[in-house]
């Protein structure tokens, strides 16, 4: 049973995510399947790309599937994971991708959402940064997607609380491009899809690498990175990032303790 859905038509591609029963939370199987989407986009030179949720969900991702996060002694966010793998498949094909947003996106869904290129939402989308209710240490270009997508003061506040931030609010904060009513959102990205798909896909590949390069022009000397993954592993080391985990997968409320 597929756990996407992938139609190209008019050189517009559009990718629903189709695992409702788990919130489409971000599993390995899933996230090989949309890596394998796009790169059949790039291959078959879709001009924009449609990535979202099916029409009405409560939940648009939960993020990262919480069972598939290692126990501990082990970056679960390293550059080799799934997760990390499908941000720079959205980040580096030449298509822009537009998020089409319903109901909740939840930690790393949120860096998939706001990696994309252009987010319209309903009034039903709320973003939520959750490592923090896990224990979880997110990693460095991670956090570059959230401190890009928002002032560095709504980062600290959706990362410090892990609480929702709500479509009408992160459109004000220029966290999201468009929030329109759930019954018009279809045609209003289609229209938004058809306007970047008219235009010189060369010119606009090119012109969304140079915004990824740039974008992502914080230098970090080999020392500061060397000494941020040491302050990592101290995180998914811990008791509480354990916790965290064991926590979500008995249902129960974690107590963190600090170390
Ligand atoms: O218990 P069953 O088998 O029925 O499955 C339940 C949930 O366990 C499952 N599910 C998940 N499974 C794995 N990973 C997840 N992230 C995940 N989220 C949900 O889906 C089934 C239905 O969930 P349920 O009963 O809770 O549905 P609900 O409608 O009451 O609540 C929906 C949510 C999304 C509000 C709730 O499921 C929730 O709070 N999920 C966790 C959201 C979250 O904290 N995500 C962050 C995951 S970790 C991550 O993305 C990064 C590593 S980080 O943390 O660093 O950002």
């Amino acid at each position: 049973m597929p756990l996407i859905q992938c139609v190209l038509e008019d050189a517009i591609a559009t990718i629903t995510l189709d695992q409702p029963a788990k919130c489409n939370a971000l599993s390995e199987a899933l996230i090989n399947e949309l890596i394998e989407a796009l790169g059949r986009c790039g291959q078959e030179e879709a001009r924009a790309v449609i990535l979202r949720a099916s029409r009405g969900v409560r939940v648009w991702s939960a993020g990262h599937d919480v069972r598939e996060l290692p126990k501990g002694g082990r970056d679960p966010l390293g550059w080799d994971d799934p997760l990390r793998q499908l941000i720079r498949s959205i980040e580096e094909l030449p298509a822009p991708v537009i998020a089409l947003v319903e109901g909740g996106v939840w930690g790393g869904a949120c860096e998939v959402v706001f990696a994309c290129d252009l987010i319209v939402a309903a009034p039903t989308a709320t973003f939520a940064v959750t490592p923090a209710r896990l224990g979880v240490p997110y990693n460095v270009s991670g956090m570059q997607t959230f401190m890009n997508a928002c002032s560095l003061r709504i980062v600290k506040e959706m990362v410090f609380t892990a609480q929702p931030i709500g479509a009408e609010r992160a459109e004000r904060l220029g966290m999201i491009n468009h929030v329109v009513p759930a019954d018009d959102i279809d045609a209003f990205v289609d229209t938004l899809a058809r306007h970047i798909s008219a235009n010189a896909p060369l010119s606009i590949s090119v012109m969304k690498e140079q915004m990824r390069m740039l974008s992502g022009a914080n230098p970090m000397s080999p020392r500061r990175f060397e000494r941020v993954q040491g302050l990592r592993r101290i995180v998914y080391d811990s008791e509480d990032y354990a916790e965290g985990i064991n926590a979500f997968l008995e249902k129960r409320k974690p107590n963190f303790v600090g170390r």
